[in-house]
């Protein structure tokens, strides 16, 4: 092989592989931001809108109920299904990341956390969302820290036990686990959510 031949394969490779390897990545980068895309869909307001005093995020509107309407988890989800909603059911990462930010700014003190639209009160330990669907176990964010391991069904303030979910964490902390089973007789907050009305 000649230094002219190494000359030539090198330009080969330089002229013609070296692009297309280029094109396959950005193409598998197109493709990969494109699934992320239709994961987590959103709708600018201009597309999309929600009724007064709900929030629009992604393909959702939601309702943070107000410090003088604490409910048990039952009546709570009653008050969301008036407005035309349901507890939320939260489906993504980022739908999580979203109200705990949210939290951050509704909560008045650490213990003023709100109900979430998932409870295990038909079988213990299975737990449903308002809709019918199983919890995705890749999609739980349970507390689970030196102070808390939820879900423990602690039997002490009610003996039935703790079937419904809150969520909430403040001050801040770094990290998304801020789900705590907790007796549904308790009166709480609430997060009502409902598909945003496209334009
Ligand atoms: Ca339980
Ligand atoms: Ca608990």
């Amino acid at each position: 092989l000649g230094l002219c031949d190494i000359r030539c394969i090198f330009n080969a490779v330089k002229t013609c592989i070296f692009p297309q390897i280029t094109t396959i990545i950005q193409l598998l980068f197109i493709y990969y931001t494109g699934l992320q895309q239709i994961s987590v869909p959103t709708y600018p307001n201009n597309v999309a809108q929600c009724d007064e005093d709900w929030e629009l995020h992604g393909t959702k509107c939601y309702y943070f109920s107000p410090l003088s309407a604490k409910l048990p988890w039952k009546e709570s989800r009653k008050m969301c299904q008036r407005l035309k909603g349901d507890l939320v059911k939260i489906e993504s990462r980022e739908e999580q990341e979203f109200l705990d930010g949210k939290l951050q700014t509704e909560m008045i003190h650490e213990e003023d956390k709100f109900w979430i639209g998932l409870t295990d009160s038909e079988a213990e330990g299975q737990w449903v969302w308002t809709d019918g669907s199983p919890l995705n176990s890749s999609l739980a964010f349970w507390a689970d820290n030196d102070d808390n391991k939820e879900p423990d069904n602690w039997t002490v303030e009610d003996p039935e036990g703790e079937d419904c979910v809150r969520m909430g964490q403040k001050p801040f902390i770094e990290g998304l686990k801020w789900w705590y089973d907790r007796s549904c007789q308790i009166q709480h907050r609430s997060i009502c959510a409902k598909t945003a009305k496209i334009l």
